[in-house]
Protein backbone atom coordinates (compact mmCIF):
# COMPACT_ATOMS: atom_id res chain seq x y z
CA UNK A 1 0.00 0.00 0.00
CA UNK A 2 2.81 2.03 0.68
CA UNK A 3 4.11 1.95 -2.65
CA UNK A 4 0.94 2.70 -4.05
CA UNK A 5 0.44 5.50 -2.46
CA UNK A 6 3.02 7.18 -3.45
CA UNK A 7 2.32 6.43 -6.77
CA UNK A 8 -0.45 7.82 -6.47
CA UNK A 9 0.70 11.52 -4.91
CA UNK A 10 1.26 12.97 -8.07
CA UNK A 11 -1.99 12.39 -9.36
CA UNK A 12 -3.10 14.76 -6.13
CA UNK A 13 -1.47 17.37 -7.10
CA UNK A 14 -2.80 17.22 -10.37
CA UNK A 15 -6.37 16.83 -9.63
CA UNK A 16 -7.71 20.16 -11.26
CA UNK A 17 -5.95 20.15 -14.04
CA UNK A 18 -5.78 17.35 -17.21
CA UNK A 19 -5.54 14.12 -15.94
CA UNK A 20 -5.19 11.00 -17.87
CA UNK A 21 -7.01 7.69 -19.54
CA UNK A 22 -7.49 6.07 -22.27
CA UNK A 23 -8.66 2.56 -23.60
CA UNK A 24 -5.59 1.44 -24.88
CA UNK A 25 -2.79 2.49 -22.28
CA UNK A 26 -3.67 2.30 -18.13
CA UNK A 27 -6.37 4.21 -16.99
CA UNK A 28 -5.59 6.60 -14.61
CA UNK A 29 -6.03 6.18 -11.13
CA UNK A 30 -7.65 7.41 -7.96
CA UNK A 31 -6.68 6.91 -4.21
CA UNK A 32 -8.14 4.64 -2.29
CA UNK A 33 -10.67 5.88 -0.11
CA UNK A 34 -12.47 4.65 2.72
CA UNK A 35 -15.42 1.93 2.25
CA UNK A 36 -18.77 3.26 1.83
CA UNK A 37 -21.32 2.27 3.42
CA UNK A 38 -22.90 -0.88 4.86
CA UNK A 39 -24.62 -3.15 2.00
CA UNK A 40 -27.23 -5.31 2.75
CA UNK A 41 -27.97 -7.81 0.00
CA UNK A 42 -31.51 -7.68 -1.19
CA UNK A 43 -33.20 -11.17 -2.25
CA UNK A 44 -32.10 -11.53 -6.08
CA UNK A 45 -33.57 -12.67 -9.09
CA UNK A 46 -32.95 -14.05 -12.27
CA UNK A 47 -34.96 -11.13 -13.86
CA UNK A 48 -33.26 -9.97 -16.87
CA UNK A 49 -30.38 -12.23 -16.90
CA UNK A 50 -29.49 -14.77 -19.42
CA UNK A 51 -28.20 -18.06 -19.01
CA UNK A 52 -25.02 -18.62 -20.40
CA UNK A 53 -24.25 -22.74 -20.68
CA UNK A 54 -20.75 -24.46 -19.70
CA UNK A 55 -18.46 -25.01 -22.35
CA UNK A 56 -15.06 -25.15 -23.56
CA UNK A 57 -13.33 -22.21 -25.68
CA UNK A 58 -10.39 -21.20 -26.68
CA UNK A 59 -9.47 -18.18 -25.11
CA UNK A 60 -7.28 -14.88 -26.25
CA UNK A 61 -6.90 -13.73 -29.34
CA UNK A 62 -7.28 -15.99 -32.51
CA UNK A 63 -6.12 -13.76 -34.87
CA UNK A 64 -2.58 -10.94 -34.94
CA UNK A 65 -4.87 -8.09 -34.20
CA UNK A 66 -4.79 -8.54 -30.32
CA UNK A 67 -1.83 -6.69 -28.00
CA UNK A 68 0.28 -8.75 -25.93
CA UNK A 69 -1.49 -9.85 -22.73
CA UNK A 70 -3.70 -11.82 -25.30
CA UNK A 71 -1.38 -14.24 -25.60
CA UNK A 72 -1.39 -17.30 -25.75
CA UNK A 73 -4.48 -18.65 -26.93
CA UNK A 74 -5.53 -21.02 -24.06
CA UNK A 75 -8.39 -23.52 -23.67
CA UNK A 76 -10.81 -22.54 -20.93
CA UNK A 77 -13.46 -24.29 -19.78
CA UNK A 78 -16.57 -23.03 -17.54
CA UNK A 79 -19.88 -24.41 -15.44
CA UNK A 80 -22.57 -21.99 -16.69
CA UNK A 81 -23.96 -18.97 -15.38
CA UNK A 82 -26.30 -16.65 -15.62
CA UNK A 83 -25.59 -12.87 -16.40
CA UNK A 84 -27.24 -9.57 -16.57
CA UNK A 85 -28.45 -8.88 -20.05
CA UNK A 86 -27.33 -5.38 -20.42
CA UNK A 87 -25.11 -3.01 -18.48
CA UNK A 88 -26.40 -1.92 -15.07
CA UNK A 89 -28.75 1.23 -15.61
CA UNK A 90 -29.04 4.84 -14.00
CA UNK A 91 -32.05 2.96 -12.99
CA UNK A 92 -30.93 0.09 -11.01
CA UNK A 93 -27.92 1.69 -9.56
CA UNK A 94 -30.22 4.66 -8.69
CA UNK A 95 -32.50 1.71 -6.94
CA UNK A 96 -29.34 0.11 -4.35
CA UNK A 97 -27.77 3.92 -3.45
CA UNK A 98 -31.50 4.28 -2.72
CA UNK A 99 -32.26 1.35 -0.66
CA UNK A 100 -28.36 1.58 1.18
CA UNK A 101 -27.16 5.31 0.90
CA UNK A 102 -24.24 4.29 -0.59
CA UNK A 103 -21.48 6.85 -1.58
CA UNK A 104 -19.48 5.69 -4.58
CA UNK A 105 -15.85 6.81 -4.94
CA UNK A 106 -16.12 9.45 -6.63
CA UNK A 107 -18.79 11.30 -4.84
CA UNK A 108 -15.79 11.09 -1.70
CA UNK A 109 -13.00 13.40 -0.75
CA UNK A 110 -10.12 11.95 -0.32
CA UNK A 111 -8.80 11.52 3.02
CA UNK A 112 -5.76 12.99 3.54
CA UNK A 113 -5.75 11.98 7.35
CA UNK A 114 -5.85 8.31 6.20
CA UNK A 115 -3.84 8.86 3.25
CA UNK A 116 -0.54 10.35 5.05
CA UNK A 117 -0.37 7.37 7.50
CA UNK A 118 0.92 5.60 5.07
CA UNK A 119 3.41 7.74 2.75
CA UNK A 120 6.68 9.39 4.05
CA UNK A 121 6.77 11.68 6.93
CA UNK A 122 6.97 14.99 6.20
CA UNK A 123 4.97 14.55 2.79
CA UNK A 124 3.01 18.15 2.18
CA UNK A 125 -0.46 18.16 2.30
CA UNK A 126 -2.23 18.91 -0.93
CA UNK A 127 -4.79 21.98 -1.13
CA UNK A 128 -7.89 20.79 0.25
CA UNK A 129 -9.33 21.63 -3.30
CA UNK A 130 -7.07 19.13 -5.08
CA UNK A 131 -8.44 16.48 -2.79
CA UNK A 132 -12.08 17.15 -3.69
CA UNK A 133 -14.12 15.05 -5.23
CA UNK A 134 -13.76 14.28 -8.85
CA UNK A 135 -14.02 12.18 -11.83
CA UNK A 136 -12.51 11.57 -15.76
CA UNK A 137 -14.35 13.53 -18.05
CA UNK A 138 -13.92 13.08 -21.77
CA UNK A 139 -13.23 16.22 -23.78
CA UNK A 140 -12.87 15.85 -27.92
CA UNK A 141 -9.72 17.73 -29.16
CA UNK A 142 -10.22 20.85 -31.53
CA UNK A 143 -7.53 19.00 -33.58
CA UNK A 144 -5.14 15.64 -34.41
CA UNK A 145 -3.43 14.82 -31.40
CA UNK A 146 -0.18 12.62 -30.27
CA UNK A 147 -2.80 9.41 -29.46
CA UNK A 148 0.29 8.72 -26.68
CA UNK A 149 -0.63 11.71 -24.91
CA UNK A 150 -3.58 11.23 -23.70
CA UNK A 151 -4.04 13.74 -21.18
CA UNK A 152 -5.35 15.51 -24.18
CA UNK A 153 -8.75 13.86 -24.11
CA UNK A 154 -9.12 12.94 -19.83
CA UNK A 155 -9.92 15.75 -17.81
CA UNK A 156 -10.37 15.28 -14.28
CA UNK A 157 -13.36 17.14 -13.37
CA UNK A 158 -14.39 18.28 -10.12
CA UNK A 159 -18.23 17.64 -9.16
CA UNK A 160 -18.42 14.85 -12.10
CA UNK A 161 -19.89 11.74 -11.14
CA UNK A 162 -22.81 8.81 -11.80
CA UNK A 163 -25.33 11.43 -11.49
CA UNK A 164 -23.25 14.00 -13.22
CA UNK A 165 -21.93 12.26 -15.99
CA UNK A 166 -20.18 15.75 -17.60
CA UNK A 167 -19.34 17.53 -14.06
CA UNK A 168 -21.53 20.25 -12.73
CA UNK A 169 -24.21 21.06 -14.63
CA UNK A 170 -25.07 17.68 -16.30
CA UNK A 171 -27.63 15.15 -15.08
CA UNK A 172 -28.73 11.89 -15.69
CA UNK A 173 -32.44 12.70 -16.32
CA UNK A 174 -33.78 11.28 -18.79
CA UNK A 175 -31.30 9.07 -19.45
CA UNK A 176 -32.92 5.74 -16.84
CA UNK A 177 -32.08 3.31 -19.62
CA UNK A 178 -27.87 4.50 -19.81
CA UNK A 179 -25.39 2.32 -18.28
CA UNK A 180 -24.15 3.85 -15.29
CA UNK A 181 -20.78 5.55 -14.78
CA UNK A 182 -17.90 6.58 -12.66
CA UNK A 183 -18.08 3.41 -10.98
CA UNK A 184 -15.29 2.21 -9.38
CA UNK A 185 -14.85 -1.02 -8.87
CA UNK A 186 -15.82 -0.79 -5.43
CA UNK A 187 -18.96 0.93 -6.37
CA UNK A 188 -19.50 -2.02 -8.89
CA UNK A 189 -18.60 -4.90 -6.40
CA UNK A 190 -20.55 -3.21 -3.70
CA UNK A 191 -23.79 -3.07 -5.88
CA UNK A 192 -23.19 -6.87 -7.02
CA UNK A 193 -23.16 -8.06 -3.40
CA UNK A 194 -26.72 -5.84 -2.52
CA UNK A 195 -27.97 -7.31 -5.52
CA UNK A 196 -27.37 -10.93 -4.18
CA UNK A 197 -25.11 -10.99 -7.68
CA UNK A 198 -21.30 -10.74 -8.49
CA UNK A 199 -19.18 -9.16 -10.81
CA UNK A 200 -18.23 -11.72 -13.84
CA UNK A 201 -14.40 -13.56 -13.84
CA UNK A 202 -12.88 -12.34 -16.78
CA UNK A 203 -13.24 -15.67 -18.65
CA UNK A 204 -16.70 -16.02 -17.62
CA UNK A 205 -17.32 -12.07 -19.55
CA UNK A 206 -15.08 -13.42 -22.64
CA UNK A 207 -16.65 -16.70 -23.03
CA UNK A 208 -20.65 -14.96 -22.44
CA UNK A 209 -18.98 -12.20 -25.57
CA UNK A 210 -18.58 -14.31 -27.64
CA UNK A 211 -22.65 -15.53 -27.96
CA UNK A 212 -21.82 -19.27 -28.87
CA UNK A 213 -19.45 -18.03 -31.99
CA UNK A 214 -16.57 -19.95 -32.28
CA UNK A 215 -13.05 -18.44 -32.56
CA UNK A 216 -14.77 -14.54 -34.14
CA UNK A 217 -13.29 -11.49 -33.31
CA UNK A 218 -16.28 -9.80 -32.72
CA UNK A 219 -19.51 -10.92 -30.67
CA UNK A 220 -21.54 -10.68 -33.76
CA UNK A 221 -18.81 -12.54 -35.52
CA UNK A 222 -16.46 -11.28 -38.22
CA UNK A 223 -17.89 -8.04 -40.13
CA UNK A 224 -16.32 -4.50 -39.29
CA UNK A 225 -18.10 -2.02 -36.18
CA UNK A 226 -18.08 0.37 -38.83
CA UNK A 227 -20.45 -1.03 -41.10
CA UNK A 228 -24.01 -0.26 -41.16
CA UNK A 229 -26.28 -2.01 -39.62
CA UNK A 230 -24.22 -0.66 -36.59
CA UNK A 231 -23.04 -3.06 -34.14
CA UNK A 232 -22.29 -1.44 -31.03
CA UNK A 233 -21.90 2.49 -29.73
CA UNK A 234 -18.19 3.39 -30.45
CA UNK A 235 -16.48 6.17 -32.49
CA UNK A 236 -16.58 6.70 -35.64
CA UNK A 237 -14.21 9.29 -37.08
CA UNK A 238 -10.91 11.03 -35.97
CA UNK A 239 -10.07 10.01 -32.68
CA UNK A 240 -10.41 12.05 -30.30
CA UNK A 241 -11.36 15.09 -32.56
CA UNK A 242 -14.27 14.36 -34.15
CA UNK A 243 -16.78 11.76 -33.59
CA UNK A 244 -19.03 11.02 -36.43
CA UNK A 245 -21.32 9.67 -34.50
CA UNK A 246 -22.95 7.16 -37.31
CA UNK A 247 -24.02 4.89 -35.08
CA UNK A 248 -26.26 7.45 -33.56
CA UNK A 249 -24.04 8.29 -30.12
CA UNK A 250 -21.83 10.89 -30.56
CA UNK A 251 -18.81 10.52 -27.88
CA UNK A 252 -21.43 9.27 -24.84
CA UNK A 253 -23.41 6.34 -23.86
CA UNK A 254 -26.15 5.14 -25.57
CA UNK A 255 -29.84 3.34 -23.57
CA UNK A 256 -28.96 -0.42 -23.07
CA UNK A 257 -30.31 -2.57 -25.65
CA UNK A 258 -29.97 -0.22 -28.52
CA UNK A 259 -28.33 -2.58 -30.83
CA UNK A 260 -28.79 -6.17 -31.42
CA UNK A 261 -27.90 -8.92 -29.30
CA UNK A 262 -24.95 -11.70 -29.08
CA UNK A 263 -25.84 -14.89 -29.63
CA UNK A 264 -26.83 -15.53 -25.70
CA UNK A 265 -29.57 -12.03 -25.99
CA UNK A 266 -26.35 -10.27 -24.30
CA UNK A 267 -26.75 -6.57 -25.34
CA UNK A 268 -23.79 -3.88 -25.50
CA UNK A 269 -20.82 -6.37 -24.86
CA UNK A 270 -18.96 -4.40 -27.32
CA UNK A 271 -18.57 -0.58 -26.95
CA UNK A 272 -21.15 1.69 -25.11
CA UNK A 273 -19.36 0.95 -21.54
CA UNK A 274 -16.21 -0.70 -20.15
CA UNK A 275 -17.39 -3.46 -17.88
CA UNK A 276 -15.38 -4.28 -14.18
CA UNK A 277 -14.41 -7.94 -14.02
CA UNK A 278 -13.64 -9.66 -10.94
CA UNK A 279 -10.01 -10.86 -11.56
CA UNK A 280 -7.17 -8.96 -10.85
CA UNK A 281 -5.13 -8.03 -14.48
CA UNK A 282 -1.71 -9.64 -14.87
CA UNK A 283 -0.34 -8.93 -18.16
CA UNK A 284 0.97 -12.53 -18.70
CA UNK A 285 -2.05 -14.43 -17.02
CA UNK A 286 -2.67 -16.65 -19.61
CA UNK A 287 0.56 -17.93 -19.74
CA UNK A 288 -0.54 -19.84 -16.06
CA UNK A 289 -3.94 -20.15 -16.62
CA UNK A 290 -5.59 -22.82 -15.13
CA UNK A 291 -7.89 -24.36 -17.64
CA UNK A 292 -10.76 -25.17 -15.47
CA UNK A 293 -12.82 -21.70 -14.36
CA UNK A 294 -10.11 -19.94 -13.87
CA UNK A 295 -10.31 -16.58 -10.99
CA UNK A 296 -7.62 -14.57 -12.16
CA UNK A 297 -4.60 -14.28 -10.68
CA UNK A 298 -3.82 -13.86 -6.94
CA UNK A 299 -1.78 -10.57 -7.13
CA UNK A 300 -1.77 -7.90 -10.07
CA UNK A 301 0.75 -6.93 -12.12
CA UNK A 302 0.59 -4.93 -14.90
CA UNK A 303 4.34 -3.94 -16.76
CA UNK A 304 2.92 -0.48 -17.56
CA UNK A 305 2.29 0.18 -13.70
CA UNK A 306 3.63 -2.23 -11.78
CA UNK A 307 3.16 -0.19 -8.49
CA UNK A 308 -0.62 -0.11 -8.85
CA UNK A 309 -3.27 -2.75 -8.17
CA UNK A 310 -5.27 -3.55 -10.75
CA UNK A 311 -8.57 -5.31 -11.69
CA UNK A 312 -9.75 -6.12 -15.46
CA UNK A 313 -12.03 -4.68 -17.70
CA UNK A 314 -13.45 -5.43 -20.73
CA UNK A 315 -15.47 -4.58 -23.85
CA UNK A 316 -14.80 -1.20 -24.75
CA UNK A 317 -16.42 1.93 -24.69
CA UNK A 318 -18.47 4.82 -26.99
CA UNK A 319 -14.79 5.89 -26.89
CA UNK A 320 -13.22 2.76 -28.90
CA UNK A 321 -12.33 3.23 -32.65
CA UNK A 322 -10.41 0.95 -35.27
CA UNK A 323 -7.34 3.59 -35.07
CA UNK A 324 -6.82 3.51 -31.55
CA UNK A 325 -8.61 1.30 -29.54
CA UNK A 326 -10.71 -1.43 -31.06
CA UNK A 327 -11.45 -3.40 -27.38
CA UNK A 328 -14.52 -4.38 -28.90
CA UNK A 329 -13.56 -7.16 -29.43
CA UNK A 330 -14.45 -10.41 -27.86
CA UNK A 331 -10.05 -10.71 -26.78
CA UNK A 332 -9.49 -7.48 -25.72
CA UNK A 333 -8.36 -6.66 -22.25
CA UNK A 334 -7.52 -3.51 -20.33
CA UNK A 335 -7.32 -2.99 -16.44
CA UNK A 336 -7.76 0.12 -13.97
CA UNK A 337 -7.39 -0.17 -10.34
CA UNK A 338 -10.22 -0.73 -7.94
CA UNK A 339 -10.89 2.96 -7.48
CA UNK A 340 -11.15 4.23 -10.36
CA UNK A 341 -14.27 5.57 -12.14
CA UNK A 342 -14.43 6.89 -15.47
CA UNK A 343 -17.55 8.79 -18.13
CA UNK A 344 -16.78 5.20 -20.40
CA UNK A 345 -16.84 3.00 -16.93
CA UNK A 346 -19.81 0.91 -16.02
CA UNK A 347 -20.34 -2.55 -15.44
CA UNK A 348 -22.83 -5.99 -15.69
CA UNK A 349 -22.94 -8.71 -12.88
CA UNK A 350 -23.50 -12.40 -13.00
CA UNK A 351 -25.12 -15.30 -10.79
CA UNK A 352 -24.77 -18.68 -10.31
CA1 LIG B 1 -21.04 6.26 -30.89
Amino acid sequence: MKYLLIFFLPCFILLGQQQVSTCHVPMPNRYKVQPGSKQKKTSSSYLGMKRIPAGSFMMGSHDNQGRADEYPLHPVQLKGFYMDESEVTNADFAKFVQATGYVTTAEKAIDWVEMSKQLPAGTPKPADSLLSPSSLVFVPTTGPVNLNDYSQWWEFRRGADWKHPQGPGSSIQGKDNHPVVHVSYDDALAYANWAGKRLPTEAEWEWASRGGLKNERYPWGSASVNVAPFKANSFQGNFPQEDLALDGYKSTTAPVKSFQPNGYGLYDMAGNVWEWCADWYRSDYYKQSPRLNPHGPSKSYDPDEPQVPKRVMRGGSFLCNDSYCASYRNAARMKSSPDSGLQHTGFRCVKD
